[in-house]
């Protein structure tokens, strides 16, 4: 079953034809709600990725109360924010096939919502990412094309074991929550190797698993969207001017897109339009 030797079919007028590898990621993000990308970094890169990620959780514990505190409120398995820390989490966040899927779904000014590293931790100890949610959470609606799209950057193999993704395959297309029985019978585990991006539709339900391994899983989410709707956290007031000056960053990051402050800021952005 290749184009030289298709499938066979009648009745059939139209086909969708896959040009690159952007096209065939995104037939199956319209239809079943994800698609694992290849980031293609190196073994290197990953490596580097890698220690950015343990040095960025020590720097956030000490400038924000320790880890004790963190603990107390659920937040010792996330590192928000890692780009603060270090420029090597851009590269994951700006990654030339993730944008350019996520522009030709959503449409071409797109922003970061939130970049946070994610650990689901060993021994099947309760994870705060693992219950089915949207990553638009509360909300039942359908749209005709995504309003945002998240990029989960895999730094470990996701494996049955250590809790890979599930996903409820084209439950992006449907307002509500799938009964048990849908659920039982035609969620799926989405595996996939370190330096992969496991890429939702926002809309589409997904849970981390249950990890049964002696190890972290770790993984850095990435989630993009609308310029429309409100960041995670103001980016632009945490990074400082950090990325400004880079062309591409500028407007990923919203620095373009805040809300003004006054009648006067407004006023002003309406200079030179
Ligand atoms: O860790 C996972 O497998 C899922 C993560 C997730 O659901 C999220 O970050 O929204």
């Amino acid at each position: 079953m290749t184009e030289n030797n298709p499938v066979s079919r009648y009745g059939v007028r139209d086909q969708t034809t896959i040009n690159n590898k952007a096209d065939s990621h995104i037939e199956e993000l319209k239809n079943l709600g994800y698609t694992i990308v290849s980031s293609d970094f190196s073994p290197e890169k990953q490596k580097e990725i890698e220690i950015a990620f343990g040095a960025a959780q020590q720097a956030q514990a000490q400038s924000h109360g320790g880890e004790e505190y963190l603990k107390s409120i659920d937040e010792h398995n996330t590192i928000r924010c890692p780009l603060l820390h270090d420029r090597i989490f851009t590269d994951v966040l700006n990654h030339p096939l993730i944008i350019e899927i996520c522009k030709r779904m959503i449409g071409d000014y797109i922003i970061l919502n939130q970049q946070n590293g994610i650990i689901n931790p060993p021994n099947k100890a309760k994870y705060n990412q693992g219950s089915y949610h949207r990553d638009l959470p509360y909300q039942h609606f359908t749209s005709s094309r995504p309003l945002a799209i998240n990029a989960l950057y895999a730094m470990d193999d996701f494996t049955k074991e250590n809790g890979a993704t599930f996903v409820i395959p084209a439950s992006h297309k449907s307002e509500p929550f799938p009964s048990e029985e849908y659920i039982q019978k035609h969620q799926i585990q989405a595996e996939a190797k370190a330096g992969d991006f496991i890429v939702l539709d926002c809309m589409v339900y997904h849970s981390g698993g249950i990890n049964k391994t002696e190890h972290k899983r770790r993984a850095i989410n990435n989630v993009y969207n609308i310029p429309m709707l409100k960041q995670q956290v103001n980016l632009p007031n945490i990074l400082g001017g950090l990325y400004e000056d880079d062309a591409a960053l500028n407007p990923l990051l919203g620095y373009g897109t805040q809300v003004p402050d006054s009648i006067e800021t407004y006023y002003k952005s309406r200079e030179g339009k």
